[in-house]
């Protein structure tokens, strides 16, 4: 069996800006969920232990909304590239690393996603580490649907907690030939460390509405809404 050799192998690493134009917030603009929320009450295992009905009711909000949007023109070119590696009408192999835990990168249609701080679908249980599929709301006192105990929290990775799918994302790191940053602000680590891990073997390209803090990091930088730009770019990837 011939080893299938991708003529290049794309990380995208994706923040909160990719969805913004699917109508969620990001984090750190002007009008972002950390201008009506305090990241310690929200965002922290210290804030959940001091209060978790208000940790769950910030999550059940944000899943609320999630039922109400749609994938935007950025995911869709997405799963459109990793499409065209499926069919061979592209020879390479892209992985999409996300900050974000919502799913409008699989409902646009991409597989090969790592959603390095976890995902809104789900909650997990601390008694029984079950980490079963969420749409609704969640609250303190629900009961694990495994081992019926009320200890279920977000299945997200909140600051101070380690994040996820590290091993296979080092690895995709290390082994490939373009990274590209979508949508984030590049100020949570480690996903802000990557574009330095990589810079010395891989293409380094910044899609953002603003032109990054330090442009020196990237090789090539679009500036734009993701909408616009990353179809521009995915064209320009399979016209080439
Ligand atoms: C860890 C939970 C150890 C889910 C989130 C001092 C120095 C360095 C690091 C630290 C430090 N002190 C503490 C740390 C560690 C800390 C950290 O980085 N703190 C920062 C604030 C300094 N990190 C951690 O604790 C992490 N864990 O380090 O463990 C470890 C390390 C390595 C290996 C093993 C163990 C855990 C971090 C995870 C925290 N959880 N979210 C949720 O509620 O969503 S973080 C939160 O920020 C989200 O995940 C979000 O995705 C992420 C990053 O934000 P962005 O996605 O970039 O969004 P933002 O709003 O910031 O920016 C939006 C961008 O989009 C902007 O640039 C804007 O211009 C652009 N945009 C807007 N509209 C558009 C657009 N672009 C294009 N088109 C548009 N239309």
């Amino acid at each position: 069996m011939t080893q299938h050799h991708p003529a290049e192998r794309i990380v995208v690493l994706t923040g909160a800006g990719i969805s913004r134009e699917s109508g969620l917030e990001t984090f750190r603009d002007a009008d972002g969920l950390w201008s009506r929320h305090n990241i310690e009450d929200v965002c922290t295992p210290e804030g959940f232990r001091r209060d978790p009905m208000l940790v769950d009711r910030f999550y059940n909000g944000r899943r609320a909304e999630l039922a109400g949007v749609q994938p935007n023109a950025a995911h869709l070119a997405l799963a459109e590239l990793e499409r065209a590696a499926h069919d061979g009408r592209w020879n390479g192999e892209l992985l999409i690393v996300t900050q974000n835990i919502d799913d409008l990168h699989e409902r646009a249609g991409s597989r090969n996603v790592l959603h390095m701080h976890g995902e809104l679908r789900r909650v997990r249980c601390t008694s029984c580490g079950a980490t079963p599929e969420w749409l609704d709301d969640c609250l303190p006192d629900t009961p694990c649907p495994a081992c019926h105990r009320p200890t279920l929290r977000p299945d997200v990775v909140w600051f101070g907690e380690v994040p996820l799918h590290m091993d296979r994302i080092q690895t995709a790191l290390a082994g490939c030939d373009r990274f590209v940053t979508i949508g984030t602000s590049g100020t949570v680590y480690p996903a802000a460390g990557f574009v330095a891990e990589v810079r010395d073997h891989a293409e380094t390209v910044d899609i953002n509405l603003d032109a990054p803090q330090i442009p020196t990091l990237f090789d090539r930088t679009l500036v734009g809404p993701a909408t616009r730009m990353v179809p521009q770019w995915v064209t320009e990837l399979l016209g080439a």
